[in-house]
């Protein structure tokens, strides 16, 4: 939810109208508003790019998910875990532009640990992906644009940790 509907939401469960304060986080969200789009599309026009420069380095980092034995051994096995990157970042994109973590949380972190769990898939090595995302985007980006998307790498990878 964006901070203007849950602000709606929260003002209309007590018949109030908005607060200054209110306001005031919904004015700086709006001002915000082409930054954050210019960001999320970005990080969709260069998807592929990312998840396979992100997937690369992870796999010379962590050899031991795509060696026998490993989770990731295959070619078939490969593909889901960079389908799993390409989640991950399709999630920080609707972040970005909600401004808010919370459909990246209800989507892709609640659960997920267990999941990974039963997958036998080690979480770290996804959080690690998400994080090697993070940087690829961020050579993408210029600084300021790479800070406020690297928030949402940052919060993924630190739930997957
Ligand atoms: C949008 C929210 C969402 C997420 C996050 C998601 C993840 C997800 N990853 C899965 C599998 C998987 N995920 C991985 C990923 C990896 N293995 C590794 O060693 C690497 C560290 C890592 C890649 C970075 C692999 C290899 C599988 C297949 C495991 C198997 O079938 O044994 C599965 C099991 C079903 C399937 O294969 O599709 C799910 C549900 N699905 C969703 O709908």
């Amino acid at each position: 939810m964006s901070i203007v509907t849950k602000s709606i939401v929260n003002a209309d469960a007590e018949a109030r109208y908005l607060s200054p304060g209110e306001l005031d986080r919904i004015k700086s969200f709006v001002s915000g508003g082409e930054k954050r789009l210019r960001i999320a599309q970005v990080l969709t026009d260069n998807r592929e790019r990312i998840v396979k420069q992100a997937g690369d380095q992870l796999f010379q980092k962590r050899p031991d998910v795509v060696s026998p034995g490993g989770n990731a051994y295959g070619q078939e096995m490969t593909a889901t875990c960079l389908r799993d990157l390409d989640y991950y970042l399709r999630l920080v994109t609707y972040g970005v532009v909600a401004g808010d973590v919370t459909p990246i949380e209800e989507i892709g972190i609640v659960g997920v640990r267990e999941m990974y769990k039963s997958l036998g898939t080690p979480i770290d090595a996804v959080a690690a992906g998400v994080s090697a995302m993070k940087n690829v985007a961020a050579s993408l980006l210029s600084a300021d644009d790479a800070s406020e998307a690297g928030a949402y790498f940052d919060y993924v990878a630190g739930a997957l940790a």
